[in-house]
């Protein structure tokens, strides 16, 4: 296993300026053919002559040089390098190898699903079809010739366009040619028998784009909301970005065994099909914004990421941040932006805060990996957002796409780094980010400490930053921190906090320690870090009063939210141990709550998430060492004591969301939410009725997120009749594979010890397929981390279920299992005894692991934070 470092970075010695590809696709057999037009780097400081490629397990059949063989003295393979000697500084280089996509069970290079012969080759994927110099900052022009059988594979398709064609018999060939010189991690081939749904598109200055959405004939129906976001998110690129698109034709393919969302190649990007196929019968709401988001994100990613690439992956935050930034802007601008922000704070607290804050933690530009499959992370994609949202507000749009517009330009073509990027920003604004760009080597949540004091008439705001240590960075220095903020008084409204009469402001915190003061007339409730300015941990000391008034009457979503978290966190942090306290706090709770279920009718959706309590992992993280009963207790008696307490209300809210047509607009999503969200509380309350209101909606429901909210509600509060309606939505959905993954999911995540023994006896359905990473993930990786009382069962059963299935499924494909090892990154927040059971668990797996999976393990069993 070697360790690759951002500080060894050395330029290509060869450049690549033409790669041409003919791959021959034939049962149990394909053959690759490439030549590669090679010319020395002049900005390597290595001299001509020696040639390192990269080539995964490839059989060679012949490599040639400028026309003549290779003999075996003059070039060396050991299964993953080539070296070939004694090369002119111009020359061409041919090789013909074999690979079997058949066999491919990791899901990188080429490989088949469902038929279809596809490729995914982020990040280091390429390097399993044929040599290259598999690395980013190398791009070539890309000419790719396929041949295959027609009857199986009617459909033929590489990046750019089309420009030649023919048959041969029973077989036929197109040849693509893709014009935009581009790194061999953007390259994409198709294969297959595919129903295609075709619009069109004129670009801001006039050209016609073909779009091609691809599927199994069956989904064809399943693909008009992507389309529909395609055109969004081009439209909404040129108005906002000024970037339009380049090529002729634009191609999504839909494939069923994909390890990650989507993937963006030139002109040709390929798609998990959870991410693109949409219905309303077999699609959830969060099903159909999933798609909006990711469509987009690929998208987007035809400038950020492939028009102006990565020099290295230790820069991938610089695609991945921006493009992120990018989707989560598109998605406010096309729903509610107050709702959109909350829930991406939401995801990024409670998955990459503890990312940050555990033994995985690494900086978003991270300074070495084993495997680059690793840093896929929430940290390189949520918390780069992050930073380009801050560098966003410290400009203004306008001085923004300004600095966006040069990084495009200047760069377009080009494969550079992070700090090309803050260049820009600093270019076109004047601001000196060189203390800011420390948010991209320090790994960590900062913790920001904040108290107050007010005397005659001035406020001071006193704020600590701290980052805690992470591993290998045991010292941090200050980071800029910009904080947003108001001040209410005892109202509730915000205050004047100058003599322009601002009533909202944004303090810099760029040292350890430092002071704010506002002349203002009364003492004040702090608004702090409003819109989520920052991605930081806040510390201060609100008050359950201060609590509620920001609930009731902040004007920012985020501010409410947080309101809302806190009050639950308390109030859940005193009944974790002692829930028979439930009752009395769920009354204290009441008023406050009241307020915002009168006020849902004006935003649903808002509403259902600031009703939500704390997710049991979240919970559990407050508590050490973590106590997965006494939370999953804690839990279960607030929301049946809140159920309880509110019952008319809850009553009230699931009568008033039921609807007798189906809608997609804004409102009818929110109050499908608020609606579950209601019999949810009237389930756990066990409220008279609920069970045939639960029941009926199963049965007649209007649309997934109806019929699998319902069934959710059923199994998860134990419902007479749950187990019937398990059977029945698996004999209606057993031929839709995207259904059945959420059939799974809801079973797994049932919280509860015994959930372990029903996951154990599912991995026997046989609907259940190793090979699916959709299907594990659904079954195992729901159940590792969103379902804690059963994964830290105190008997070690959950261990038992997690650690056989990381050890078979590493031998199938090792970048989803190294995946699914994060979710024993809490290992060393155990009691002893759980922690010695998973840990020797752990080191069984560690014994047999791939360099993926081994790279995961190693940080998790030698944190010793
Ligand atoms: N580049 C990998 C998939 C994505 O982030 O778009
Ligand atoms: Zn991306």
């Amino acid at each position: 296993i070697t360790t690759t470092r951002l500080a060894d970075y050395q330029p290509p010695v060869y450049r690549v300026e033409q790669v041409t590809l003919d791959v021959d696709i034939h049962p149990g057999q394909t053959r690759v053919t490439s030549e590669l037009q090679l010319q020395h780097n002049p900005d390597s400081d290595q001299p001509a002559g020696e040639l390192v490629l990269n080539g995964e397990a490839l059989v060679i059949e012949s490599l040639n040089l400028d026309g003549e063989t290779l003999t075996q003295d003059s070039y060396h393979y050991d299964g993953h390098l080539l070296t070939v000697r004694d090369l002119p500084a111009q020359c061409v280089l041919t090789s013909v190898v074999t690979i079997e996509p058949e066999k491919n069970t990791a899901l990188e290079g080429l490989y088949q699903s469902n038929g279809m012969v596809c490729t995914q080759c982020e990040a280091e994927g390429f390097r399993r079809i044929t040599f290259f110099p598999d690395r980013p900052d190398v791009l070539a022009r890309f000419t790719t010739t396929v041949h295959a059988d027609k009857a199986t594979y009617p459909l033929l398709l590489s990046n750019g366009n089309p420009v030649d064609w023919g048959e041969e018999g029973t077989r036929h060939w197109v040849t693509w040619d893709d014009p935009f010189p581009k790194p061999c991690y953007l390259f994409a081939l198709v294969a297959g028998d595919l129903a295609c749904l075709e619009d069109s598109f004129n670009t801001a200055s006039g050209r016609p784009v073909a779009l091609r959405l691809y599927a199994e004939h069956r989904d064809l129906d399943k693909l008009d909301h992507a389309m529909q976001s395609l055109k969004n998110a081009m439209r909404w690129d040129e108005q906002t970005y000024g970037r339009e698109y380049d090529l002729d034709i634009y191609m999504i393919v839909a494939v069923s065994h994909f390890n990650m969302g989507a993937m963006e190649n030139k002109g040709l990007n390929i798609f998990n099909t959870a991410c693109v196929l949409a219905h309303p019968d077999t699609t959830t709401d969060a099903g159909f914004q999933r798609v909006e988001s990711v469509v987009a994100h690929e998208y987007f990613h035809n400038w950020s990421g492939n028009r102006v690439t990565c020099r290295d992956w230790f820069q991938l935050s610089l695609k991945e941040g921006f493009t992120v930034f990018r989707d989560q802007s598109f998605s406010a601008d096309m729903n509610s932006a107050a709702v959109k922000r909350v829930e991406d704070v939401d995801f990024l607290v409670n998955h990459q805060f503890p990312e940050d804050q555990g033994p995985m933690a690494h900086p978003v530009r991270p300074a070495e990996y084993q495997k680059i499959d690793n840093f896929y992370t929430l940290t390189i994609y949520e918390k780069g957002a992050e930073i380009v949202r801050m560098q966003y507000n410290l400009l203004g749009p306008e001085a923004f796409r300004r600095a966006s517009d040069r990084y495009f330009e200047q760069f377009d073509g080009q494969a550079v780094t992070c700090d090309d990027f803050v260049a820009c920003m600093e270019a076109e604004s004047g601001l000196d980010l060189s203390q800011f760009k420390r948010w991209y080597s320090q790994a960590g949540t900062p913790v920001l400490t904040v108290t107050d004091e007010y005397h005659e008439g001035q406020y001071t705001l006193h704020v600590r930053q701290h980052t805690p240590a992470t591993p290998g960075q045991p010292d941090k220095a200050p980071l800029v921190i910009p904080v947003k903020l108001a001040l209410l008084d005892s109202n509730g409204q915000a205050v004047a906090m100058d003599e322009q009469g601002n009533r909202e402001t944004v303090v810099i915190v760029d040292q350890s320690e430092q002071s704010f003061r506002f002349a203002v007339p009364e003492a004040v409730t702090p608004s702090l870090l409003r819109g989520f300015s920052a991605p930081v941990v806040l510390d201060y000391p609100y008050t359950e009063a201060q609590l509620a008034t920001l609930l009731a009457h902040d004007s920012d979503g985020y501010c409410r939210w947080n309101a809302a978290q806190r009050l639950y966190f308390s109030a859940l942090d005193r009944l974790v141990g002692d829930p028979g306290q439930a009752q009395s706090e769920a009354l204290a709770l009441k008023p406050v709550l009241e307020r915002v279920i009168e006020r849902a009718k004006e935003d649903p959706a808002q509403a259902a998430l600031l009703l939500t309590l704390p997710t049991e992992v979240a919970l559990g993280d407050r508590h050490s060492p973590l106590d997965p009963r006494a939370v999953h207790q804690a839990r279960r008696a607030l929301t049946g004591a809140l159920g309880q307490v509110l019952e008319e209300q809850w009553q009230a809210q699931q009568q008033a969301w039921q609807r007798q047509d189906f809608s997609m607009e804004g409102d009818a999503i929110g109050g499908r939410q608020m609606r579950l969200l209601a019999l949810g509380y009237l389930a756990a309350a066990g409220s008279a009725g609920v069970t045939e209101t639960v029941g009926e909606l199963f049965g007649h429901p209007l649309c997934m997120t109806e019929e699998l909210g319902a069934l959710r509600l059923l199994v998860h509060h134990g419902l007479p009749g749950a187990d019937q309606a398990l059977a029945d939505f698996a004999a209606r959905w057993q031929g839709e594979a995207l259904v059945m993954d959420q059939w799974f999911a809801v079973q797994a995540t049932c919280p509860g010890e015994d959930t372990v023994s029903v996951a154990s006896a599912l991995l026997d359905h046989p609907a259940f397929e190793w090979t699916l990473p959709n299907r594990v993930r659904a079954l195992v990786g729901t159940l590792v981390n969103a379902n804690p009382v059963a994964f830290h069962a105190a008997d070690g059963q959950g261990y038992r279920f997690f650690c056989e299935a990381l050890a078979r499924l590493d031998a199938i494909n090792p970048q989803v299992a190294a995946r699914l090892a994060n979710g024993a990154a809490r290992l060393r927040r155990l009691e002893p005894q759980r922690q010695a059971m998973l840990e020797k668990g752990l080191q069984g797996v560690q014994q047999k692991a791939s360099a993926n999976l081994s790279e995961v393990l190693s940080r998790i069993l030698t944190d010793r934070s």
